[in-house]
């Protein structure tokens, strides 16, 4: 089903359900290629969540900031391109949403475990806020915090499930969010393990 939480958000439930075991098989293909691995933040910790990409552009942090890059910090080698199966699906969830030109570029993973979390944050590094953020969820249950455009806006909690899909564009592009934690129980797939895939535009010229 297709709901709209708020103008330019709208979460597809279950969009990605079908597809769930070829969509986990490329998971494994790109970590192949780019391991996950525990960003260091500029304000000196480190990442709960681990972290991977694929796509011309991967997001990473360090202690020296955020930013997009064209190769694997770890590897040299440029990022895995991005999955025929996960952009198809990317596009068809953004198009389902209203946007009918969205061809990410760049695609991050996170993976949460027991005690991850991603603090209340905004995503403002991709240069075109006019291109939607599209994140499909798989695995273990994730609590979403859902805020406003402020930091002190109050917090919805909302429970993403394997195989929700989400679109966020609009006026709710540059809206504060972050995972508290995740549900006790564990996935049939992928036991105590979340993963969120998040597709997106990076306008940065190459
Ligand atoms: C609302 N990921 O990767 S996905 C992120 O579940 C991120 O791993 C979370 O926040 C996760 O940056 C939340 C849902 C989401 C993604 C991007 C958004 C919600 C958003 C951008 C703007 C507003
Ligand atoms: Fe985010």
């Amino acid at each position: 089903e297709r709901e709209q939480l708020e103008p330019g958000a709208i979460l597809l439930r279950q969009f990605a359900a079908e597809q769930e075991k070829e969509l986990l098989c490329v998971l494994a293909q790109v970590e192949q290629q780019a391991p996950f691995r525990h960003m260091r933040t500029p304000g000196g910790g480190t990442m709960s969540a681990a972290m991977t990409c694929c796509g011309n552009w991967g997001w990473v942090s360090s202690p020296q900031g955020y930013t997009y890059t064209t190769q694997d910090p770890l590897s040299h080698h440029p990022w895995p391109p991005i999955p025929t199966v996960l952009s198809h699906l990317a596009q068809k969830a953004a198009q389902a949403a209203g946007y009918d030109k969205f061809i990410p570029n760049a695609c991050l993973i996170n993976r949460y475990q027991t005690g991850s979390l991603m603090g209340l944050h905004q995503d403002k590094d991709e240069q075109d806020i006019m291109q939607p953020i599209v994140s499909l969820s798989l695995g273990r249950t994730g609590l979403f915090m859902w805020g406003g455009k402020k930091r002190n806006d109050r917090v919805r909690v909302l429970a993403l499930e394997h195989g929700d899909v989400l679109v966020w564009g609009g006026p709710a592009r540059l809206h504060y969010h972050g995972i508290k934690g995740l549900a006790p129980q564990p996935h049939p797939l992928t036991g105590l393990t979340r993963f969120n895939i998040t597709f997106r535009y990076v306008a940065i010229p190459s």
